[in-house]
Formats: C-alpha cells, sequence, structure tokens
C-alpha cells in the first residue's frame, strides 16, 4: 500500500511540473501563424467624432478612412499576414525590409497608377508592392508570408495617406524562441 501512495505522489509529482513547466513554452508556441489588416476604414470620417473609439492616428483632424486595422500584428515565423484593401480608395500596400522606419522612407519620387491619378505613389524601388489599389481594380485581398524574424514596416503606398500616417508594423518572432527584441 505504501508502495502504491509513492507511486500516486510521484505521479502527481511529474503532472505538476509538467503543469508548471509548460506554460512558458505554450506563450512562445501561441503565435498565431495568420493575421489580418484591413487597409482602409470605410465609412468613416463621416458623423464620428473623434474619442467615439475611432482610431484617428497620424490624422489631425477628426477621423479618417486612412489607416491600418490594427496598425500592428505579431504572428509566428513563416506565418502569412492577409491585407484587405477596402472601399474605393488609392490604398496600395508596401512591405519593407527588416527594420526599415518610417522616416527612412524616400517620397520624393512618385509615379501613376491608371485610374487613381496621381503621380501620387511612392516609387522607391526599395519595398515589396503587393496589389492594385481598388480605384484601379477595385477591393481585394493579398497575402504575405514572412520567412524571416524582425519588424516589417508596411505603408499605404498612396503619398497622401503615408503621409498623414497610413502605416503599421508586422511583427514576425521565432517560436523556438528568438523573440524579436528580448535583449539577450
Ligand atoms: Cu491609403
Amino acid at each position: 500500500m505504501a508502495l502504491l501512495d509513492h507511486a500516486v505522489a510521484l505521479g502527481a509529482a511529474v503532472i505538476g511540473m509538467l503543469i508548471f513547466i509548460t506554460p512558458a513554452k505554450s506563450i512562445a508556441q501561441g503565435l498565431p501563424m495568420t493575421a489580418t489588416i484591413q487597409f482602409g476604414n470605410v465609412g468613416a470620417g463621416n458623423s464620428q467624432a473623434d474619442g467615439a473609439g475611432n482610431d484617428v492616428r497620424g490624422h489631425p483632424s477628426a477621423v479618417s478612412d486612412d489607416i491600418l486595422i490594427p496598425s500592428r500584428v505579431n504572428i509566428s515565423l513563416d506565418g502569412t499576414v492577409t491585407f484587405m484593401i477596402v472601399g474605393s480608395s488609392r490604398h496600395q500596400v508596401e512591405v519593407y525590409p527588416e527594420g526599415t522606419l518610417p522616416a527612412e522612407i524616400n517620397t520624393s519620387t512618385t509615379v501613376s497608377i491608371s485610374g487613381c491619378g496621381g503621380p501620387n505613389y511612392v516609387d522607391d524601388g526599395v519595398g515589396e508592392v503587393l496589389g492594385q489599389p481598388p480605384c484601379n481594380s477595385g477591393p481585394s485581398t493579398v497575402t504575405k508570408t514572412f520567412d524571416t524574424t524582425g519588424r516589417f514596416l508596411v505603408i499605404c503606398r498612396f503619398k497622401p495617406h503615408f503621409d498623414a500616417g497610413m502605416w503599421g508594423w508586422v511583427v514576425v518572432d521565432d517560436p523556438s524562441g528568438n523573440a524579436v527584441g528580448n535583449g539577450s
């Protein structure tokens, strides 16, 4: 009987250790493989006021359509981000190399896109341009898989929108442990 009690106690101890160890590992493994960023906020900028739950980052006056929702996503290495380019506006996605900052974007050269006026699209040749703006081809959905870790700047390539703060981040971490910016 005593032997059985010992076995039960040992089993309970092992289970307890597993429960104790598991959380730290599951946090790293909990990074999603997919995320969605909506490019533009259809219906915003009409009757809604500041402070009514609207994301007005980058826009000095009232609300606007010209935002990323959300403005940052965190995904796992080899994860995929879906960009939903909504409405009828001029939004176009451009993803920059790891570490690029908004202040580093050269907006001095712009190009036109058919149906979208211009020339008004940032044309620095640095970022990866995804899809076409709705003014050219209607609303669309584009995806990009991130196979390296880091923090990636995503901008709306339409210069007036970028200038107004229409940009955000995709943060890609390695679930095996090499977290971005963990300082070690
Ligand atoms: Cu835009």
